[in-house]
């Protein structure tokens, strides 16, 4: 069964937060766990931002829990949440932390990952396999994050209203390509469509007991190397960095991004 890691003993990032220490066992809000007393933490800089709720208890602003509220999905893909005191419960369990933290939404904050990947090739061409396992060797695009230098998916937030694929494509662009001439053949690769590999929580070192995020990944594969693959990355928005990466067992990725990539691995047949 799984238990969050990345948002649990540790201090909460740009802050000096310290989170209330929470062992394996006592993830699951099933444990009984009296002398659970985490702090309360609502970054300072996320106040009266658009993408931001308002803060909580509030006499005007009631938001509608488990369903669409409006243009903002506060639907969990894990069924029902559980709301104490007016708030939100994670639905893994304990962070040792209360409050929104960095993430604008109570509750579920509702990303979009696109894995963009392609065959390892020579330079004749040729796909290149692993010597040990025979399998080819998969590469997919990666940025870096700017907030905690780890190398990521280059996904984002879904706004508002905003469909999922949309979501997908526009991130990519802004963080992988930042700007690009190939417009139309970008518009193509995802309009082709992906193949859903993960959809549902995310260990990410910004989740506290009353929000954390979801997303919904998609695999977009350039089988010849001829559209994206060919492509001149350039990193934007919140990525300092991007790359083509090759796939295996050794990736190692922010949050559980390195899960979700072995999805489509296991999809493609790839080497790990
Ligand atoms: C991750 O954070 C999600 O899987 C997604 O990749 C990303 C969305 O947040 P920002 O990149 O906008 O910070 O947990
Ligand atoms: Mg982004
Ligand atoms: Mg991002």
């Amino acid at each position: 069964i799984f238990r969050h890691l990345m948002c649990r003993n540790n201090m909460y990032p740009r802050s000096s937060v310290l989170r209330y220490p929470v062992s394996d066992e006592q993830v699951f809000w099933s444990e009984p766990f009296p002398d659970y007393c985490p702090p309360a933490y609502t970054a300072p800089h996320i106040g009266g931002q658009v993408w931001a709720d308002p803060p909580l208890p509030s006499d005007t602003f009631r938001p509608q829990w488990n369903q669409l509220d409006g243009q903002v999905n506060r639907e969990s893909f894990h069924g029902a949440y559980n709301v104490q005191n007016g708030l939100p419960l994670n639905p893994i369990g304990r962070t040792g932390l209360t409050g929104r933290g960095s993430l604008g939404r109570w509750g579920p904050n509702h990303a979009a990952d696109p894995i963009v990947t392609r065959w390892k090739r020579d330079g004749q061409g040729a796909i290149l396999a692993n010597l040990t396992t025979g399998k080819n060797i998969i590469q997919m695009v990666a940025i870096q994050r700017s907030d905690n230098k780890l190398w990521a998916i280059p996904g984002g937030m879904v706004d508002p209203g905003e469909n999922v694929s949309v979501t997908l494509k526009r991130e990519f662009t802004e963080e992988a390509l930042n700007f690009t001439d190939k417009a139309n053949m970008v518009e193509r690769f995802f309009q082709a469509g992906g193949v859903q590999v993960y959809q549902g929580y995310v260990d990410d070192f910004r989740n506290t007991d009353n929000a954390w995020m979801e997303t919904t990944a998609l695999n977009f594969h350039d089988e010849d190397g001829s559209q994206v693959g060919q492509l001149e990355l350039m990193a934007g928005d919140d990525a300092t960095n991007v790359r083509w990466t090759d796939v295996d067992s050794n990736l190692k990725l922010h949050a559980n991004h390195a899960d979700i990539v072995r999805e489509v691995v296991i999809r493609r047949n790839a080497h790990w």
